[in-house]
Parts: C-alpha cells; structure tokens; sequence
C-alpha cells in the first residue's frame, strides 16, 4: 500500500493499516519538522475523537487537549451564546493544535513500524486502469524513483499528485464563495471562553482558542490583500472593533506568529475512487475553514477506507471499496452544506443597494432564529460538532 501525504487523512490511514499488520509506505514531500509544525486545525469532532481512540491515536489530546463547548455571536443587535456542548447530541468538540495530533499519528506510526519517507515527492500517479498501480517519485536527493502497490490513497492535500492524476472525467463540483480571510495565529491567551463569531459592517472577525498561550484569529478583508498588508497594531484594532471590544473587554494582544490569506473555497470531486487511487481528505474535497471541518473529514474519511482496505486485504471482501466514494461522498455534502450555511451566517454584503440590504436582512433573520429557537440551536449544535 502506498499512502501519499503524512496529513492527518495519511497518518490515520497509515496507522490502521500497519496496525492491522499490512505494508504500508508513506511518502510525503515536505521534511518532518515542517509536517510537525504546521498549524492548521484545532477543532475536533466527538467522532473524530471516538475514531482516533478506536485505534489508540488519542492519548496526546486526551492529556492536552481541552474540552470546548461554547460559542458567542457579537452582532449590531447584540451578543448571544450557545453552549452547544448541552445542545442537538450533547457532544463538545475537543481543542488541540494540528501540529500535536499529527506529531502524536507520526510517532505512534513508527512506533508501530510503519515506514515514512520524508523529502518524497509523488509526481505522477498511474492507478486508474491499471493492474499494478505505479506512484512516480522525486527523492529528496532529486533522483526519480517509481514505486508499485496494490492500491494507493491519494492523502496529499488539495495540490497534491493524487488529484493532478485523476483521468478525464472525473467530475469537481467547486464554489468560490467570494469571501477572504486573513487567518492569524497569536501568542496571546484566548480572550473569551468561547468560539467568537462577530458579525460587523467592516465584515467578520472570529476568535478561537488554540491553547492557554495561543489563539486563533480570523478577519475578513478585500481579495487579494497580502498577508502582509497590514501592520499587527492595525490588525488588533480592526479585530477589537469588529468583536466591539469597547463594549465586551478588550482581547488579549500578543506577537502574530503567523499569517495566511484564505480565500473562501469548496470543492468535490467525484467519484473518489479511480480503480486503484482513493481520494482522501482535503485531495478528495476542499471545504471552507468556517464550520471547522477539514481535518475532522479527513480522519473519517481515512477510516472509512482503512477498514475497507482491511476487508479486502485480509478478509477478500471488497464490498466496504466499492462502497468507498458514496459513502464517503454522503459525509462531505453534510458538511459542505452546513459549512455553506454558516458562510451566510457569517458574512454580508458591504453596499447599500437593494440586494445587500436584502441578504443582510436574511442574515440578521437567520441569527435571530439561532437566537430564540430552541430547534434551531439543536439543528445548529447538531451539525456543528458533527461529521
Ligand atoms: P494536509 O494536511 O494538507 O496533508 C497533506 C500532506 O501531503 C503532502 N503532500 C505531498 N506528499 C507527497 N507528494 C506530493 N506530491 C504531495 N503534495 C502534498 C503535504 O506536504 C502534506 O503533509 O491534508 P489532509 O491530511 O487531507 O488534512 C486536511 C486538513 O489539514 C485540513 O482540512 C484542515 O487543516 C482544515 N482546517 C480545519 N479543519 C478542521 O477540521 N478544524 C479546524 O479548526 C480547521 N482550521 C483549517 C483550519 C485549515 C486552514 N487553512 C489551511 C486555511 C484553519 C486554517 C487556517
């Protein structure tokens, strides 16, 4: 088996399978302290947290991971929370940094004998029709390598090999949603004990707790801002004007450690099985960071098709394979609709003509029914934590 990329889906991945005593190699282009050090994601799911426990991946967040379960809405008419975690299934989401659960899936992977070649670059991946599928390879040393494998799962992100591989055809449903965000990473403690949401005329801002040193921050800006456009005192004031900092307390400003510029995208591929190559994680779908779903998909997703693999590899059955891109394709479309709804939530129209003023409307109606209706938060809550 070859596994493309050492993200989340990869590792997941990687460690059922080798833990299930089936070769596996992992080839990922990227050195080990860079995997380790990306910060990405922090928001895990119940049912992410209940897969990695299922396959003893869960010791590191349980130990340092912190239980979440509130959100805040700071709009023109005023703040409310949620505190989800009592709301829909009563689950929390579980806090820890991207960077720790992948350092966490990479040693226990070694740890269960796995093999991982750093400074591996697939380039081309020859699967679809083919009998003994083929992964092309540009060492870390530039020299070309080509490795075979029964099957390969294309866990290397959304530029990854895997998708530039994929046969005429293949289907991509994609949205742009129009809306960029300047995503920020703090040493500052968080300064509210809740996922912070504010909706404001200047256009979103939002506060999510990483860990007791971190935070995460996000603010809207124009297409096409470079992530360096603004100075850090700028970023606080504009960020403590959105959360009306003037009227709720001030944030806690730190040093911005990092800065990206996301634009708003989602995508689909379909189907995510090309004869031998499964699509996995983010190389299977893009969904926008607003409801928090990326790498809780791709841990699912990685699941899904670990046990399938197991099926067929140990037992002959192959049925969980074939079943794999429906199955799978059910999930996304869950969490691409919810992630679209929250977009709309979140984000308005600046201009004062009759359509924005129309969609904003909608938007302050829609806040106004996760404010008063008790089905509305359990349908909120719901899908929120879940995947
Ligand atoms: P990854 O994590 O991108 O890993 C892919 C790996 O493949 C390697 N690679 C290759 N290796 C070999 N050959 C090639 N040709 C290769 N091309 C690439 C890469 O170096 C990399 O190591 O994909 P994976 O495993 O599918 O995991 C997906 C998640 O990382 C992603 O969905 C999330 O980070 C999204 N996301 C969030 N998801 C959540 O569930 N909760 C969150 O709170 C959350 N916050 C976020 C996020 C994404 C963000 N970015 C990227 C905009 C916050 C941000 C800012």
């Amino acid at each position: 088996m070859v596994v493309l990329g050492a993200g989340p889906a990869g590792l997941v991945l990687g460690n059922i399978l080798v833990d299930r005593g089936i070769d596996c190699v992992v080839l990922e282009r990227a050195e080990r302290t860079h995997v380790q050090t990306r910060a990405r994601a922090g928001f895990l799911a119940a049912n992410t947290v209940r897969i990695l426990e299922r396959h003893g991946l869960a010791d590191g967040l349980h130990r340092r991971g912190q239980l979440h379960s509130t959100c805040e809405f700071r709009t023109e008419d005023g703040r409310f929370r949620l505190d989800y975690g009592g709301l829909g299934q009563g689950e929390p989401h579980t806090v820890y940094p991207q960077q720790d659960l992948v350092t966490d899936l990479l040693t226990r992977f070694l740890d269960r004998g796995g093999q991982i070649r750093f400074g591996s670059e697939a380039v081309a991946v020859r699967a679809a029709d083919s009998e003994r599928p083929e992964v092309a390879v540009r060492e870390a040393d530039g020299r070309p390598a080509l490795w075979r494998a029964r099957y390969v799962a294309g866990c290397d992100g959304r530029h990854g090999a895997a998708r530039r591989s994929l046969p005429a055809g293949t289907v991509r449903h994609h949205r742009d949603h129009g809306v960029t965000w300047l995503g920020l990473l703090a040493e500052a403690p968080p300064s509210l004990d809740a996922v912070g949401y504010a909706v404001h005329e200047r256009g979103f801002a939002g506060h999510m707790a990483r860990t007791s040193e971190v935070t995460r921050y996000y603010l809207q800006c124009e297409r096409g801002t470079p992530a360096d456009a603004w100075s850090e005192e700028r970023i606080w004031d504009e960020l403590e004007l959105r959360m009306r900092a003037r009227t709720y307390g001030p944030l806690h400003r730190g040093r911005l450690v990092q800065r990206s510029v996301v634009d708003l995208e989602s995508d689909v591929l379909e189907p995510l099985r090309h004869g031998a190559l499964f699509l996995v994680g983010d190389a299977a779908g893009l969904i926008s960071p607003s409801a928090a779903k990326g790498a809780n998909l791709a841990v699912l997703e990685a699941e899904v098709l670990g046990r399938a693999l197991i099926d067929d590899l140990v037992v002959g059955d192959s049925k969980g394979l074939d079943a794999y891109s429906a199955r799978c394709l059910t999930h996304i479309w869950r969490a691409q609709e919810f992630s679209h709804w929250m977009i709309g939530l979140l984000h308005g129209p600046s201009g004062a003509d009759g359509e924005s003023l129309f969609h904003n409307s909608l938007r302050r109606s829609r806040l106004t029914s996760l404010r008063t209706s008790r089905s509305q938060q359990d349908w909120f809550a719901e899908h929120y934590v879940g995947v």
